[in-house]
């Protein structure tokens, strides 16, 4: 069989901001898994990330904290950086729109891309009315008017939406505006902008979507959420056509040579999404080959691109973004022919996380009430797995969900410590104390033995059809029902008595207990990176592990098999490493001063 081939991609985040828990179980987490377990189970993966740092957001950011936009998104590009990669979210690469390393090439695949679009003539120039603020000498992006909403009559409306009433507005909507950036009241005037003609693209695409709804003819388990948001959307209102341009110097140059293109960006989520191919090309040039290489990855059937993302973001994934690929094509092929752009494989969305304090109320996160765990204050005082492990337990997969202090430490505890860690860390104990540190004979296997290693085998079917249906909550938790069913079968053989009476028994039981440990350390690596390279140490297997987990690189050797190996049996008297506390508790006072 080939070799299967993936690009997964993470939402780019915004470089005005810290990252918080919300984020990471948003998009970024389960990403981290899928693309572990695939590439344990043989797969060759590309994981692109790196910030967004053009439009307006990180504009107002630095605004607000009198830094040049350039150095902000480089401090928060870096910072973002510094977080995934501590959390174990390992991306080939890490780009940026706007950071030096990659703005070159990143402008030139978005300018082309648009050229592209432009002379298939799916762009229309249309002439619209915007807020002009006459002090400032320039237009206003949405988010810098605000003004009293024409709904709700708050005065905390924005230029593109109220925060108020949640609704979404139009800039000229507001009443009385006023220009954040010097308190005026701005005029309204006309400018010109290129609107992609999404009529024109609304049957291709409401049908390739309908053809996502059953996993057998999509080939891939795609959310209702997302389809149900997307195609909804076309059913209740149509796609209009949407302006692909701004007023605004902070961005991707518009390309054309035309006196209304000037001082004019491209809109932001018109260049964000095509990052992900930008970096996709600087990542083949820094594997050695040229940027071209970018379409073994993007216009290969072969390839399979999924975007991995927050539910706010499904609409310009699922709709615009395609949108914009089957712009460019010149078949009219629902996914895309060879050598044009795929349409995604799947698109990965997952809902937000509120939060809950010890004695507090449960809320949402935000950054302004300070409800928020930041992923750098985390890291500076606990380890990467057990949030890994929490935040994929309360994954907000089809629904908010809760990240609550006191669960989280209570599941450390629990079911990290209690249950998978003591698994390991009984057995290999035993095995130091009764079997020189090695792995006792299996002898004559009863039912009860060939019972456990059943479970083995078929935790690996389930863990892996799971994580192939991205249902990564599931998944992990089948992960740990091996390891209760361990611990069961430990206390059911009861080594600890028949050490005194049955030597061949007692072996035989912790045998099958170490086989587990071998299965369960293969299974756990995809959530649980750091831990599952000590217990692969304490089988006296790290090696294997430690190459699994090592960045991949096209140059390098197909890695090693990971996955296929997740039941092949340590030999009577394989060495083992030195027992080890796997998961250490954790004392609610001294975190987050619970
Ligand atoms: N920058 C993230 C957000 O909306 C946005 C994603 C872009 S992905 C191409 O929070
Ligand atoms: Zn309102």
């Amino acid at each position: 069989m080939n070799q299967r081939r993936f690009l997964i991609t993470g939402a780019l985040p915004y470089s005005n901001g810290r990252l918080h828990v919300g984020h990471v179980a948003g998009a970024y987490l389960p990403a981290d898994i899928y693309v572990r377990y695939l590439r344990a189970a043989g797969a060759d993966v590309r994981f692109i990330c790196g910030s967004d740092d053009n439009g307006v957001a990180a504009l107002k950011t630095a605004r607000e904290q009198g830094r040049s936009v350039e150095e902000l998104t480089a401090f928060y590009n870096q910072s973002q950086r510094q977080a995934f990669a501590g959390l174990g979210i390992r991306f080939d690469i890490y780009g940026g729109t706007h950071q030096s390393d990659y703005v070159r090439l990143h402008e030139r695949f978005s300018q082309e891309f648009f050229l592209r679009i432009y002379e298939k003539g799916l762009f229309t120039k249309r002439t619209s009315r915007q807020l002009y603020d006459v002090e400032a000498g320039q237009f206003l992006p949405d988010r810098f008017v605000r003004g009293t909403c024409p709904h709700c009559a708050s005065d905390n409306a924005y230029g593109d939406q109220c925060e108020n009433c949640g609704r979404a507005l139009d800039q000229t909507e507001l009443i009385d505006p006023v220009s954040e950036m010097t308190r005026t009241r701005p005029e309204l005037r006309e400018t010109r902008h290129w609107y992609l003609r999404l009529d024109q693209l609304q049957g291709r695409l409401s049908e390739w979507l309908a053809g996502k709804k059953d996993p057998a003819t999509a080939g891939a388990h795609w959310r209702p959420v997302v389809i149900n948001q997307s195609l909804g959307r076309i059913e209740a209102e149509g796609l209009p056509e949407r302006a692909m341009t701004r007023d605004l110097t902070w961005g991707v140059p518009v390309p054309l040579d035309d006196p209304d293109a000037r001082g004019k960006s491209l809109y932001v989520w018109f260049d964000a999404p095509i990052g992900y191919v930008s970096f996709t090309a600087a990542l083949c040039q820094r594997e050695g080959g040229s940027a071209e290489e970018y379409a073994a990855w993007w216009k290969d059937p072969d390839c399979k691109v999924v975007h991995f993302i927050g539910e706010d973001n499904i609409v310009f994934h699922a709709i615009i973004w395609p949108a914009m690929m089957l712009a460019t094509h010149e078949s009219g092929s629902a996914q895309g022919a060879a050598g044009e752009y795929q349409l995604p494989h799947n698109v990965v969305a997952n809902s937000f996380l509120n939060i809950r304090f010890p004695g507090k109320d449960e809320e949402k996160i935000s950054k302004t009430r300070g409800t928020a765990i930041w992923i750098e204050d985390y890291l500076r005082i606990l380890p990467p797995d057990p949030l890994r492990y929490y935040l994929t337990a309360i994954a907000p997969e089809s629904q908010r969900s809760t990240f609550d202090v006191d669960d989280f430490l209570a599941r450390n505890n629990g079911e990290l410590g209690n249950a998978l860690g003591n698994f390991f860390n009984r057995c290999v104990s035993f095995a130091h104390k009764y079997f020189d540190g090695r792995v006792p004979d299996a002898g004559r296997r009863d039912a009860v033995d060939a019972e456990q290693l059943g479970r083995c085998a078929a935790a690996v079917q389930k863990v892996a059809a799971e994580l192939e249906a991205c249902h990564f909550k599931a998944a992990q938790g089948e992960m740990m029902a091996l390891a209760r069913a361990g611990n069961a079968y430990f206390d059911i053989t009861k080594p600890f008595m028949s050490r005194k009476t049955d030597m061949a028994a007692c072996g035989r039981a912790i045998n099958v207990c170490l086989q587990t440990a071998r299965t369960l350390t293969t299974l756990m690596a995809p959530f649980l990176p750091f831990s599952a390279e000590k217990a692969a140490k304490m089988l006296g297997l790290e090696g294997q592990f430690s190459s699994a987990n090592a960045a991949t690189s096209p140059r390098m050797p197909r890695p090693y098999e990971l996955w296929a190996s997740a039941t092949q049996e340590l030999p009577p008297g394989h060495p083992l490493g030195a027992a080890e506390v796997l998961f250490p508790r954790m004392d609610g006072a001294e975190v987050f001063g619970a």
